[in-house]
C-alpha cells in the first residue's frame, strides 16, 4: 500500500526517509509517495589535520548520524610533535573563510544547522558574524573554542570579547566547556553542580536560547555532567565517566552531534541527551597513537565490513 495515490490513505503510509519538520510540513501531499531532503549541516571550523578534532571530527559526526556535511575551514592547526604537541595555528585568508560559506549555501537547496567551532581571531569572528547575518542558518551550534594552545595568550581577550559580542548573541545553542562557561559567565570559579547551573542561566540571560555548560569529569562525580538550560527546563546530565583523562576531540564531537540532530528536527534537549550518547560511544572507541593524548574515533561502533 505504502505510496498508492488514494485519498483515504493516511500519511504515515507514505515512505518517507531522512527529513526535517519543515520539509516535511512543506512536501506532505496526501497520497503522494516522498522522499523527503537528506538534513544538511555546515561546520564553520578549523582544520585539525591529524583528524581527532575540529572540522574532520565535525564531518564523522554528521555523517555516523546520517546528516550530510560541508565545511568552511577557519583555520589550519597542526600538531608539533617537536615541540610539545604544541598547535602550530595558521587563520585562513577571511575572504576565503567568506567564499567558503558562499559556496556551501549556494550549492545546497537548504542548510538546516551550523556548527562554529574554533574561529581564532577576532578577523575571522567578524567575517562569519557577517555571513550568519546574510544566510541566516537555521540553527546555529556554537562551541566556543577560545584559545588553542600555541596562540599568543595576548590575542585570548580579543578573540573572546569579539566571540562573545559577535557571535554569541546569533547562536541558538552554546556549548562552553567549563573554562569557558567561566569566562563567557564572569564568574570566578565553578566547583560544584549549583554553581555550573548558575553560570549557565547567566549565559543564557546574555541572549543565547539554549546552554549546555560542560563540566565533563571536573567536578568530580564520577560522571561526565553537563547542566542543559533553556529558560524554562534546567537538567543535569550525565553518562558514565570513561576514565578522567581528557580525549581530543570529545567537545567538537558533542557538539556536531547536537547540530545533526537538530538538523534532523530533534528537539535540543533531546539532541544534547542523544549527543552524549554519541560522545560516549566515540570515547570508547578512542584511538592511541604516539602522541600523549587519545583522541575520539566516531566510527568504531559502526564498522562492520
Ligand atoms: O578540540 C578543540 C579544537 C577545535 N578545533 C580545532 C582544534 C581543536 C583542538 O585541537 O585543533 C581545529
Amino acid at each position: 500500500m505504502r505510496g498508492q495515490a488514494d485519498d483515504t490513505q493516511d500519511i504515515t503510509e507514505l515512505v518517507i526517509t531522512n527529513y526535517t519538520l519543515s520539509t516535511l510540513a512543506k512536501g506532505a501531499i496526501k497520497g503522494q509517495t516522498i522522499r523527503m531532503a537528506t538534513p544538511i549541516a555546515l561546520a564553520i571550523a578549523g582544520s585539525e589535520a591529524s583528524g581527532g578534532a575540529g572540522a574532520q571530527t565535525d564531518l564523522k559526526t554528521f555523517h555516523e548520524l546520517g546528516v550530510f556535511g560541508c565545511t568552511a575551514l577557519t583555520c589550519i592547526v597542526s600538531f608539533d610533535p617537536n615541540n610539545n604537541w604544541g598547535h602550530r595555528f595558521v587563520p585562513v585568508d577571511p575572504q576565503v573563510i567568506a567564499d567558503q560559506i558562499e559556496a556551501a549555501a549556494s550549492v545546497h537547496s537548504h542548510i538546516d544547522a551550523v556548527k562554529i567551532g574554533m574561529l581564532g581571531t577576532p578577523a575571522t569572528i567578524e567575517v562569519v558574524s557577517q555571513a550568519l547575518d546574510t544566510y541566516k542558518f537555521p540553527q546555529v551550534v556554537l562551541d566556543p573554542v577560545l584559545i588553542c594552545k600555541g596562540q599568543e595568550p595576548g590575542a585570548a581577550l580579543d578573540v573572546d570579547n569579539a566571540l562573545r559580542a559577535q557571535v554569541l548573541p546569533k547562536a541558538s545553542i552554546v556549548t562552553p566547556n567549563l573554562f569557558e562557561t567561566q569566562v563567557l559567565s564572569g564568574r570566578d570559579e565553578i566547583t560544584s553542580v549549583e554553581q555550573l547551573k548558575d553560570a549557565a542561566k547567566a549565559i543564557y540571560d546574555q541572549g543565547v536560547p539554549v546552554v549546555v555548560a560542560k563540566a565533563g569529569t571536573l567536578l568530580g562525580t564520577g560522571t561526565a555532567l553537563d547542566v542543559y538550560y533553556d529558560g524554562e527546563q534546567l537538567e543535569v546530565l550525565e553518562v558514565p565517566a570513561v576514565g578522567s583523562e581528557r580525549v581530543s576531540g570529545a567537545g567538537c564531537t558533542l557538539a556536531a552531534a547536537i547540530t545533526a540532530q537538530v538538523a534532523k528536527g530533534v528537539a535540543p534537549l533531546q539532541a544534547v541527551r542523544d549527543a552524549k550518547q554519541v560522545v560516549l560511544s566515540a570515547i570508547e572507541n578512542r584511538m592511541h597513537g604516539n602522541a600523549p593524548f587519545s583522541y575520539v574515533y566516531q566510527g568504531g561502533a559502526s564498522a562492520t565490513l
